[in-house]
């Protein structure tokens, strides 16, 4: 092991300023200190301030750019996270041209922007209709069969699509609804871009109602989803598809998705914040729970 080497490693180990060329963007200096869900309203504030909202009809074309396949065949054609076979070759591609829907009857029919955070849930309301880091180009029939579902796994699927994305009852956790499970190649680009929605839409979430959501600024999403999509973020590392992606996204709507340049903030937001709260539910509890102790105790000595 030569000392360069070393001396990477250890750069890429620290959360500072070192670990990614975007470091310019986060202002380390109110970030540095903070950890659980503190530093996640830090990152929103950072990604609030910086946010220009771009028009809803721009996205179409913004994915030109965006989302074309440079990494799996490198054709040129359109990244459909429904329709996209990473190991084979597709079994049908959106050009440049001829991407957009249009009516569908069936799988390959046209292509439209899927929200992965369902927009009926915010009532289609902006920033969040048009915000490019959580809208993607997918198939519409495959979009359609998704609708409002929660994302989640499926062991006995009702429907498979063209790719193998499956829709039926979640088996990961105790939730027991109907879900769409996408392939494991995009389960980790999905939940980091949910993720991001939690930081960027915090102090939205309060009224919303759907399964995935806790409604709180902290947590965001019920413990059973939010489990899911950190198991995903770890079995499905960032991808050279994402990173160029979120660049694009910098140069148009001038906000990133934090979690992609810091994989290991998703950690420190949500395992060290959950840890947090449970600590400080224990010392409020700790006097309450002795006092409980000791009358239980007194009741049993009467007996
Ligand atoms: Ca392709
Ligand atoms: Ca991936």
């Amino acid at each position: 092991m030569n000392l360069a080497f070393v001396l990477i490693v250890l750069k890429s180990l620290t959360l500072g300023a070192y670990a990614s060329p975007q470091s310019e963007y986060y202002d380390f200096d109110s970030i540095n200190t903070l950890s659980g869900y503190e530093l996640k309203s830090a990152l929103k504030q950072i990604l609030r301030q910086t946010h220009t909202a771009r028009s809803y009809g721009s996205l179409n074309q913004i994915y030109l750019e965006s989302d074309v396949d440079k990494t799996y065949e490198n054709d040129g054609s359109i990244v459909d996270m429904y329709s996209e076979n990473a190991k084979a070759p597709d079994q049908y591609n959106y050009s440049k041209r001829s991407h957009q829907c249009g009516n569908y009857r069936k799988e390959g029919d046209c292509a439209n922007r899927e929200h992965l955070f369902p927009q009926s849930i915010f009532r289609k309301q902006s920033p969040m209709r048009s915000d490019f880091f959580h809208v993607f180009p997918t198939d519409g029939y495959v979009n359609n069969r998704r609708g409002r579902l929660p994302f989640g796994e499926v062991d006995n699927p009702e429907w498979v699509s063209a790719n193998g994305s499956k829709v039926g009852t979640n088996c990961s956790g105790p939730y027991r609804g109907k879900v769409f499970e996408p392939i494991d190649e995009f389960k980790g680009d999905i939940a980091r871009a949910l993720l991001y929605f939690a930081i960027r839409y915090e102090d939205r979430v309060a009224n919303w109602e759907h399964d995935m959501i806790d409604n709180t600024r902290d947590q965001v999403y019920s413990k059973w989803f939010l489990d899911i999509l950190i198991k995903w973020h770890k079995a499905d590392p960032v991808s050279a598809h994402e990173l160029r992606r979120n660049e694009v996204g910098f140069t148009y709507q001038n906000n990133r998705n934090p979690l992609i340049d810091y994989p290991q903030w998703v950690d420190a937001i949500w395992i060290q914040g959950q840890k947090q709260q449970r600590k400080r539910q224990e010392t409020r509890q700790g006097p309450k729970r002795k006092q409980q102790n000791r009358q239980r105790g007194r009741r049993s000595q009467r007996r």
